[in-house]
């Protein structure tokens, strides 16, 4: 499944300050439906490397106009990118259908039992430190195990939370506390996250990496790579892409899942 977009930040590295105001976040939300996204996923807190935090109510502020206004235009499941259960409980108020916590309920412990009583699916994502700091000189001895570690054990203090095992998604966190090896090697071992038996989602959209290894190319022209990043992500096991450029990715996956799937009944 490909999951579009939309942040409702000013200061997002790809799409900041675009998706602000509700009317204009809304058509872009049917425009990307209409190219095949499956889920949106609406945040209104920058978590990209040194963002400053925003408070909890800044963050409904923004959040919650555009929320209701991409309820209103779409009719997929809207996931919300927050880390704090107040706004992810005015969001499932809102119409939100998921929530999707790139701290896996670290942050703040009413997230976990939230998601459990909302009987709402949760995504667990992988981070080193916290946005402000980890690109820092992010260090593991095998990132691949210690990722996976970390969302296994994630994962199990989700079940224990009341959280049923199929509506927990699981992410490596692509560029959160990571250099380009650590990236690379985790997409290359995506199979193992894979076998932790939930589904995974892997964001790689316009990211740093993409363009440390294109020699530096904006956010905009990181298209291909991503694309790249993408394919082998599907073949690697991802089920869920979270990306910008929905109708380019609906091709890649479309192509990349259809063989993957020969090779698995080959
Ligand atoms: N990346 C960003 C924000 N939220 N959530 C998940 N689950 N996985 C990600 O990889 C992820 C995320 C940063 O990218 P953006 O600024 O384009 O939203």
């Amino acid at each position: 499944m490909v999951v579009g977009i939309l942040n409702a930040t000013p200061d997002s590295f790809s799409d900041g300050g675009r998706h602000l105001d509700p009317a204009r976040a809304a058509a872009a939300a049917a425009a990307m439906v209409a190219a095949g996204a499956g889920m949106l996923d609406v945040g209104a807190e920058s978590t990209r490397p040194g963002a400053t935090p925003v408070g909890a109510a800044e963050e409904r502020r923004r959040l919650l106009p555009v929320l209701r206004a991409v309820r209103r235009a779409v009719a997929v499941p809207l996931s919300v990118d927050t880390m704090k259960a107040s706004v992810a409980e005015a969001a499932l108020d809102a119409g939100a259908d998921v929530i999707n916590d790139v701290t896996a309920g670290r942050f703040d412990r009413r997230m976990l039992p939230l998601c459990a009583q909302a009987a709402v699916p949760v995504v667990l994502m992988h981070m080193r430190g916290t946005p402000a700091g980890m690109q820092r000189a992010p260090r593991y001895r095998d990132v691949v195990e210690e990722v996976a570690g970390f969302l296994g054990r994630r994962a199990a203090a989700a079940r224990t939370a009341g959280i049923a095992p199929d509506a927990i998604v699981l992410d490596p966190g692509i560029g959160f506390g990571k250099t380009l090896a650590h990236n690379l090697a985790l997409l290359a071992g995506l199979p193992r996250l894979a076998a932790l038996g939930h589904p995974v989602l892997v964001g790689v959209s316009r990211k740093g990496f993409v363009g440390q290894l294109l020699g530096g190319v904006p956010p905009e022209a990181r298209v291909y790579g991503t694309a790249a990043a993408v394919a082998l992500a599907v073949a690697g096991g991802a089920r869920l892409l979270r990306v910008h450029d929905v109708a380019e990715m609906r091709q890649v996956v479309a192509v990349a899942d259809a063989i993957a799937r020969a090779g698995a009944s080959a």
